[in-house]
């Protein structure tokens, strides 16, 4: 029986700073985990080095069910985004080396193809909505079946989601920037924004939009109403959804699709919202969510309730992750979109990706375990640097949900 030999966090910043685990076990097999958590990345790196790793050697990493528990309820104090992204990355590490060792993809350990590849959406933005357009167009002729919108809310420097330079990066600061953000201002200023996109490029592709945690309930069950002629394919994060119970009330007032859960990190995080039918989508990723070995337990879940998945795929998600997602996205029988911020070249002098884009989908290689490699020379020439994302502050100066 194989053991674990060596585990080792690297830490690099290709582009924006990742966290990546690398397990290697006794018959020289490594496997990679993403421990990327955007803004807190050391927490997970200390959480990793000073209170896992030593646990890890002399185990047997064909226990993937095993060492998820034990690291679980191992930990006595449980879930929360720290201690599940570090559980995220032994188990994603342990899932590539089984592929490796068996010489199979992980979709094929998984129970195989369901589909060929993973529909993504890409990420159109802009300053004004004739720049948002322009960027709908470009994503269009870039073959995108599926595509984002967001643009900047006049007289809200706070918007979310607006792209500066090649690649959308919400944390660039070395302290938290406070951005100033009016409700009133987004609230009559969406619909028309997305009616514009509606209006020049019609409804041949899937339209969505990130409200990203800004609204109330009742807000959201307005704005969900207006949108409804518009067709989106989702409206994502309407209100912050810790009270999942809150839902209730944007799904009586709407039948736009909703989707939430890209800050979640557990199945408890969503039950309600899923066995109640609050949301059409739900986005927990591989990297936040405890790892394949957990996402796929709330994708089951969701299967029962006809939720389908749309996991998280921004840049601070490294290609470890998004290529497990991936892995994961073709085989659910309930998959819905993967969202897709390609990575900024820099990233790939690094991680050695094999996923492919061809016509709007994600598809996986079928190379054994993940697919994905880590030059650790390369990541040596890009040192972490503190990165924080920005803080949101109303009109009236309080604090707000960014
Ligand atoms: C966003 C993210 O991708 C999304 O839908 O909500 O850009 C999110 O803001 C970042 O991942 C936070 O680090
Ligand atoms: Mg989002």
């Amino acid at each position: 029986m194989a053991t674990i030999t060596e585990a080792k966090i690297i830490i690099t910043s290709p582009g924006r700073n990742f966290v990546t685990l690398k397990i290697t076990t006794s018959d020289g097999v490594t496997g990679l985990g993403d421990a990327t958590l955007n803004g807190r990345e050391l927490a997970v790196a200390s959480y990793l080095e000073d209170h896992v790793l030593p646990l890890l050697t002399g185990r047997d990493p064909d226990r993937i069910e095993d060492m998820w528990q034990y690291l679980y309820k191992g930990a006595y104090w449980r879930r929360g985004p720290v201690t599940m992204t570090a559980i995220a990355a032994v188990d994603t590490a342990l899932w590539d080396i089984k592929g490796k060792v068996a010489g199979m993809p992980v979709y094929d350990l998984l129970g195989g193809r369901a589909r060929d590849g993973a529909l993504v959406y890409g990420h159109a933005s802009g300053g004004t909505v004739p720049e948002l357009l322009d960027d709908v167009a470009r994503f269009r002729d870039l073959g995108y079946r599926a595509i984002r919108a967001q643009a900047a809310v006049p007289g809200s420097p706070g918007s979310y989601g607006v792209r500066h330079g090649a690649v959308y990066e919400p944390a660039a600061t070395s302290l938290p920037e406070e951005q100033l953000w009016s409700t009133e201002a987004y609230l009559d200023f969406a619909p028309d924004c997305l009616a514009a996109v509606r209006e020049r490029f019609g409804f041949g592709f899937h339209l969505l939009h990130d409200v990203h945690h800004r609204l109330t309930p009742t807000e959201a069950g307005r704005l969900g109403r207006r949108l409804e002629d518009l067709r989106l394919f989702w409206m994502e994060d309407p209100s912050p959804a810790e009270l999942q119970e809150s839902f209730r009330q944007i799904r009586q007032a709407t039948t736009t699709p909703i989707a939430v859960g890209e800050v979640f990190n557990s199945i408890w995080d969503c039950q309600q919202l899923i066995t109640e039918r609050l949301i059409d989508y739900i986005r927990a990723s591989v990297v936040h969510a405890g790892g394949i070995t957990h996402l796929r337990r709330i994708f089951n879940l969701a299967e029962l309730y006809q939720v389908r998945t749309g996991s998280h795929g921004a840049t601070d998600l490294s290609p470890v992750s998004l290529s497990a997602a991936v892995h994961l996205d073709v085989t659910v029988p309930n998959f819905g979109i993967q969202e897709y911020m390609a990575h900024a070249p820099v990233t790939h002098e690094v991680f050695h990706t094999s996923y492919e884009l061809r016509d709007g989908a994600l598809h996986p290689s079928p190379a054994p375990g993940l697919g994905v490699e880590i030059d650790e020379q390369a990541a040596a020439r890009f040192p972490y640097e503190p990165k924080y994302l920005p803080v949101s502050r109303r009109t009236d100066g309080s604090v707000h949900d960014w």
